[in-house]
């Protein structure tokens, strides 16, 4: 089992998450993304989308995180991160897409601004652009080079902010009536959507879970977990020139 992974990527720390709860040994590989270890050919040989995680097992290349999850569940289910229950499995399931489209694409904007924008700065405009116009996707690009040029506004981060305020309310409202996001035992929902909680200490908004006490009580109780901590950078490493 190898892994292409980067430490600070939201969407590898999901699948980290996964196989350290399922105590699954790996092999990973680290690439780092303010350094553009995603674009080198032999990468992008693996993922010509450029993009991290990827899973190798038995030979085979899975891209896409929540599907990397999905997999590891059914080929590995001795410890099962899935209930039994069809209505809470699909449950897990509509989490699981949530995170994929909203959370996950929501801390971009403002994980940018922390800690890319900066990088990109130092490395100067020119040599910036020509690193970012190799990369896949139009989207993804795009991103890149607002963050080289005119940099990301305040304004832009809006709707992020508003998007992440209403993932905590969400997260909350599930916590009312069970221990864990679908139920009372750990499942996939949890991991797909804590990295993006754990986030929003870098980006500046846990203010929002310090308001929403179910929220803060499942944080506490995943971060204390041993896959937690085997998974999961260490608390403020984030800004760090060698991640
Ligand atoms: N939908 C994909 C998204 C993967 C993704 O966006 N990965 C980010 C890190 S969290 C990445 O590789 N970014 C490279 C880039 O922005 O060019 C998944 O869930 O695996």
């Amino acid at each position: 089992m190898e892994l292409y992974h980067s430490l600070h990527s939201t969407c590898s720390q999901k699948v980290r998450l996964c196989l350290e709860e399922k105590g699954i040994p790996w092999t990973g590989h680290h690439l780092n993304l303010r350094k553009f270890d995603h674009l080198d050919p032999n990468f992008l040989k693996i993922n010509p989308q450029g993009l991290v995680p990827v899973l190798i097992d038995q030979n085979q290349v899975i891209c896409e995180s929540r599907i990397i999850n999905e997999y590891l569940e059914e080929q590995y289910p001795q410890i099962s991160l899935m209930p039994k229950d069809p209505l809470l499995k699909a449950k897990v399931r509509i989490w699981s897409q949530y995170v994929e489209f909203g959370p996950s694409e929501a801390v971009k904007l403002p994980s940018f601004v922390k800690n890319i924008q900066p990088e990109l700065q130092k490395m100067g405009k020119e040599k910036a652009l020509e690193l970012i116009s190799k990369i896949p996707n139009e989207q993804i690009r795009a991103r890149w080079k607002l963050a080289a040029t005119t940099g990301i506004s305040k304004e832009e981060l809006i709707p992020s902010h508003k998007k992440l305020e209403a993932m905590v309310i969400q997260m909350n409202h599930a916590l009312i009536n069970s221990k864990w996001l679908c139920g009372d035992n750990i499942t996939l929902a949890d991991l797909d959507i804590a990295p993006f909680v754990q986030r929003l200490v870098r980006i500046d908004l846990f203010h929002l879970v310090q308001s929403h006490p179910l929220v803060l009580d499942w944080f506490e109780r995943i971060k204390s977990r041993p896959a937690y901590k085997l998974a999961m950078p260490e608390p403020g490493s984030e800004g760090l020139q060698s991640n």
